[in-house]
């Protein structure tokens, strides 16, 4: 049995290209897999994709031994400034597997553990800013979120400053790289001819790639400068000194710069948007605010005078549940690229040709009704263990799979604990804008405008169980 693959009207030229919002393509392809199914065709100039989008087709393609990671579309593009870095390489690209071996130490639990003094010194740098700004001025949540990140791994990986909480401007390091993401991406839905006319925007896509790698070449050679015997292990002095145990090669130049682009932006856009949606998503359930701060409080404790330790972080496991339900409703990185190995069949129904590009909508995926039950209500009760043990495979999928997943997951994570814990141990979260969720898409998905206060808390805030006996102590008998 086989049925036509279901795909919106198409038209001359263009294709499919008026059916996707070019500012807002993921919420356009949502929209349309409402309407048109768990697997639906888009065309565009030169090429195709079928999105898949419902936990039965998903686990389908998770199937490394019938799809592989393609790079296409926005992703190859990117190429264009990340080249053979690991998020954009091609799996059979010699470079990937060299890399991955040699940069998989970085993100090992003896890794996390040095990091983590790295970690805490730029937490501290944002919410010492917070405190001393006080409780009436507005905090750009997204803002402050992608300076943490952006200066975290930075320091972590590299070694690198970039100081952006002494700065009034963002670096512009982050403007070319929100730009030429942007055109990487538009440029996947545009006709070529368009795209050769543009003229100006072409002429700051090259500005915004050389500037980039500018920045990167200072960072090497900053590092270059120092001496590697002064510097701890990191991501750079692996990729400066390392050696692959299979092949005995080293990184060559090209491929560490590309290294570094790629890190510097893959490990700061994504973890950025997490913590944002993640602050929203406390704004509007008080409840879950409230029993994450009390975990905060048996957990860190109530001296904040006493730095959290990487030992405690892992006791924030309700925290840990509130940062994946965030992730299963607006996952940062909301779609990743597969291709068929081989002419297979899809849902015992659907053909789908040898190379053929499929993508995974991961917002979908992730409110697929029949894992999800009410699947747009916030609900960190469904990553408890036992809600998590109970699950099938592949139905949280929000850092890739495979080979091919996000090999900065643990980094991402711890960075994003430690932040919410230390930040809820410090301060009442007040929500003065009333905010609507509104989505800004740059390949990754963030809250814009997202506004909100921070009031320090005082002793009677604090919901520590030592202040329980007290409570229960003036309850009339
Ligand atoms: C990766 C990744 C992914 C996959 C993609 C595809 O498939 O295409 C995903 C989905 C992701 N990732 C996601 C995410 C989220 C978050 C929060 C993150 N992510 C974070 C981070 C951080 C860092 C550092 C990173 N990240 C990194 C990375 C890399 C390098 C990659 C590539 C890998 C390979 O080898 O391929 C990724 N990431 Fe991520």
């Amino acid at each position: 049995t086989s049925a036509p693959i279901p795909q919106p009207r198409t038209r001359p030229l263009v294709g499919n290209i008026p059916d996707v919002e070019s500012e807002t393509p993921i919420q356009s392809l949502m929209q349309l897999s409402r309407e048109y199914g768990p697997i639906f065709r888009l065309t565009f100039p030169g090429r195709s994709v079928l999105v898949v989008s419902s936990h039965a087709l998903v686990d389908e393609v998770c199937d490394e031994r019938r799809f592989d990671k393609s790079v296409g579309g926005a992703l190859k593009n990117i190429r264009d400034f990340a080249g053979d870095g690991l998020f954009t390489a091609y799996t059979d690209e010699p470079n990937w597997e060299l890399a991955h071996r040699i940069l998989m130490p970085a993100f090992g639990p003896q890794a996390m553990r040095d990091y983590f003094d790295f970690m805490l010194d730029i937490a501290e740098q944002m919410l010492t800013k917070w405190e001393r700004l006080g409780p009436d001025v507005d905090l750009d949540v997204t803002d402050n979120m992608t300076r943490l990140t952006l200066d975290t791994i930075a320091l972590c990986g590299f070694g690198y400053r970039f100081n952006s909480f002494y700065q009034r401007e963002m670096h512009p390091f982050v403007d070319a790289m929100v730009r030429s993401l942007a055109e990487a991406g538009d440029r996947a839905r545009r006709l070529p001819l368009k795209t050769r006319l543009m003229l100006m925007t072409q002429q700051q896509y090259q500005r915004d790639i050389a500037y980039m790698h500018q920045v990167v070449d200072e960072v090497i050679r900053e590092r270059r400068r120092n001496g590697d015997a002064a510097t701890r292990k990191d991501l750079l002095s692996l990729m400066l000194q390392g050696v692959d145990s299979v092949s005995g090669q080293r990184l060559d130049d090209h491929n560490i710069r590309n290294q570094v682009v790629t890190f510097l932006i893959a490990g700061h856009e994504t973890t950025s948007g997490l913590l944002s949606f993640t602050l929203y998503q406390l704004l509007q359930h008080p409840d879950v605010l409230a029993r994450a701060t009390a975990e905060v409080d048996r957990v860190l404790g109530r001296d904040l005078s006493r730095r959290p330790t990487f030992e405690v972080l892992g006791k924030l496991t309700y925290l840990d549940q509130v940062l994946r339900e965030s992730l299963r409703l607006w996952p940062t990185a909301p779609a990743f690229g597969l291709y068929a190995r081989e002419d297979t069949v899809l849902g015992g129904a659907w053909p789908v040709r040898k190379g053929e590009p499929v993508m995974v909508l991961t917002p979908m995926l992730h409110r697929d009704p029949e894992v999800w039950a009410s699947p747009e209500r916030f609900d960190p009760e469904r990553f408890s263990p036992e809600a998590v043990a109970a699950r099938p495979p592949n139905a949280w999928k929000p850092f890739g799979n495979g080979q091919r997943a996000c090999i900065g997951r643990p980094f991402a994570m711890q960075e994003a604990l430690l932040v919410l814990g230390m930040l809820l141990q410090r301060f009442q979260l007040i929500d003065h804008t009333r905010y609507q969720l509104h989505i800004k898409e740059t390949l990754t998905l963030k809250p814009e405008g997202f506004r909100m206060r921070v009031r320090a808390r005082t002793d009677a805030d604090r919901t520590g169980v030592e202040l329980q006996p007290v409570a229960a102590a003036v309850v009339p008998q």
